[in-house]
């Protein structure tokens, strides 16, 4: 049934450096599985992570390792098993690693989905919209160089509202970076922050308030992923919305988080949660929990981000839009048609599959050997 599952890391240089408090990127690097079938489909996935280990658990060298050592074995061992019976092979099989996972489902769904000649997004429930709203994400780490890159995408009718990554100086510093961007965009560009869980509850407390005084719309991961009573007092205490992110690991932890009450709004990633499948029960737990939802991204090239789009688009309420730009954010194009960013929303795209095609040209020319 698979005949080869191939893992490629692709290094891309970012367009400028990105800062966030864990890690400051020039380059991404893509995680990119491809999986071919003994009748000739071919599926992509990614497991792309942000920042060596710095971000998470698993880098992309883990990840290459474990796909070529463990999953690839286990999926050409594979007979007369549908997707779901494959998955549920590789969850009793093979423990943690979310982010490989994630890559495999995807690679697996857009196989089954070429089959039927459906986008991934009907495998899934079915799309309730066809476009997505994206933010970007300031993060140069200069203020007036991001007011000028945050007008300029306001022109182009790319993006109209801003995330700012802050955390990586004092609390006092990053409050008036932010508050500066916020007075030079004006009362109509909506504008969160994330600070990557780098303040203690006494330092979050402080900072929240004056952000919340300032019209911020939305705190992302103010503290540490250890304990969610720090982010179950923070939400119980502020109006602004406080949003979980690297504490949210899948649906076990998203039922965890919604029974505390320990968010306004879940940040929901495709890898965190271990696939694509596994986003939509974080989604539907948040719904019957009364949480907001918000599509994240671990700064995924263009396969992770459509792949989060199909997902995404199936999401009955996702008050807060999502932040799928980072394919925007690389110097590189490995698409054959480049993604659909228009009137500040991606395109879904509607052919078979994940609905992409893979420059494999590029990606020979940029991968690591
Ligand atoms: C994160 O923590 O949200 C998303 C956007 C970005 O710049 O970094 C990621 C990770
Ligand atoms: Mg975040």
């Amino acid at each position: 049934m698979y005949k080869s599952v191939e893992t490629l890391l692709v290094d891309i240089p970012t367009i400028r450096s990105h800062k966030l408090s864990v890690a400051t990127m020039q380059k991404q690097t893509l995680v990119l599985v491809k999986i071919t079938t003994d009748d000739g489909f071919v599926g992509w996935g990614e497991a792309t992570t942000i920042g060596g280990l710095s971000y998470a658990g698993e880098s992309p060298e883990s990840v290459k390792t474990n796909i070529d050592t463990y999953f690839a074995p286990l999926l050409k061992s594979v007979k007369n098993l549908n997707v779901a019976q494959t998955l549920q092979l590789i969850r009793k099989t093979i423990n943690d690693n979310r982010f490989a996972k994630c890559a495999i489902q995807t690679a697996l769904l857009d196989i089954q989905a070429k089959r039927l000649g459906l986008p991934i997004s009907e495998l899934l429930g079915g799309r309730l919209r066809d476009h997505l709203s994206v933010l970007w994400v300031l993060a140069s780490g200069d203020t007036e160089k991001d007011i000028a890159e945050a007008k300029k995408m306001i022109e182009a009718k790319r993006h109209n509202i801003f995330k700012l990554k802050i955390g990586s100086h004092p609390v006092q510093q990053d409050v008036e970076h932010v508050i500066a961007i916020k007075k030079a965009l004006g009362p109509d560009i909506s504008i969160r922050v994330d600070v990557n869980r780098a303040w203690s509850e006494t330092q979050a407390i402080y900072g929240i308030q004056q952000l919340q005084d300032g019209g911020i719309d939305l705190i992302e991961q103010p503290c540490g992923i250890e304990n969610i009573d720090t982010l179950a007092r923070l939400t119980e205490r502020f109006d602004v919305a406080i949003m979980a992110d690297e504490v949210l690991t899948g649906p076990a932890s998203a039922y965890r988080i919604a029974k505390r009450h320990a968010a306004d709004v879940f940040a929901v990633k495709i890898e965190q949660s271990g696939g694509l499948i596994e986003a939509c029960e974080v989604a539907t737990i948040a719904k019957l929990a009364g949480v907001d939802l918000y599509g994240g991204t671990m700064l995924e090239g263009p396969v992770g981000t459509i792949a989060s789009a199909h997902a995404f688009s199936t999401f009955e309420n996702l008050a807060f839009g999502t932040e799928l730009f980072a394919p925007l954010l690389l110097t590189e194009q490995i698409l054959k048609t480049p993604l659909q960013y228009e009137n500040f929303q991606l395109a879904v795209p509607k052919a078979a599959g994940l609905g992409i095609e893979i420059d494999e040209d590029k990606i020979e020319q940029l991968r690591r050997h």
